[in-house]
């Protein structure tokens, strides 16, 4: 069975001096190079906005980064401005071993919607092309680490089992951002969805 690792989102911004930093988020990035070699297939994924981008609380007039909005595609946080297409806060994390990476999905391009999962963007339809990369490459087998457990973490390995890909989260090579609960909520809803949720 040929088995994926896919690294989301360790990107500057997220990472501690970054502009929507996760506590800790550089911790796990040696462990996920040391991970690597034990799969066939490595992919990356790079958050990647516009400036104005309409998940930025800038964006919005008078309202605070952290709350929600409602947008045609559902319920969206607001986050501070992050990474933002070509700048430092958009790269990789100088540790991160890129070079051992075969792909790079680039997601949240579109000004107007967000894209959390690595899978499909926040509308749950328009996709990102992974699928039928992974598919085209035999996989079966998907293993998520990065930023942010809650977030594109969560999202990611929920769209992976709904595809049918047996989905694997090493929570230990992983930092949440707990918001308002939503660690707890995204744990749950992985084990609902048949996600293996592993340090
Ligand atoms: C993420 C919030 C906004 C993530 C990305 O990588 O989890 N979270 N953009
Ligand atoms: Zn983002």
């Amino acid at each position: 069975m040929t088995k994926a690792l896919i690294v989301i989102d360790v990107q500057n911004d997220f990472c501690p001096g970054g502009k929507l930093a996760v506590e800790g988020g550089d911790e796990i990035i040696a462990r996920i190079n040391a991970l690597m070699p034990e799969f066939e297939v490595v992919v990356l994924t790079q958050d990647w906005h516009p400036a104005g981008h309409s998940s930025f609380a800038s964006s919005h007039e008078g309202a605070a980064a952290f709350t929600q909005i409602h947008m045609e595609y559902g319920l969206q946080t607001l986050w501070p401005d992050h990474c933002v297409q070509g700048s430092k806060g958009a790269e990789f994390h100088a540790d991160l071993a890129v070079d051992r990476a075969q792909m790079v999905i680039r997601k949240g391009f579109r000004a107007g919607i967000d894209s959390y999962s690595a899978f499909f963007e926040n509308d749950h339809k328009t996709t990102t092309g992974l699928a039928g990369y992974l598919r085209d490459r035999g996989v079966e087998d998907v293993t998520f680490v990065g930023l942010a457990t809650d977030f594109c973490v969560a999202w990611s390995a929920l769209d992976a089992a709904k595809l049918g890909f047996k989905a694997t989260v090493l929570e230990g090579a992983c930092r949440a951002i707990d918001l308002d609960g939503s660690l707890a909520n995204a744990r749950d809803a992985m084990r609902a969805a048949g996600v293996t949720l592993e340090q």
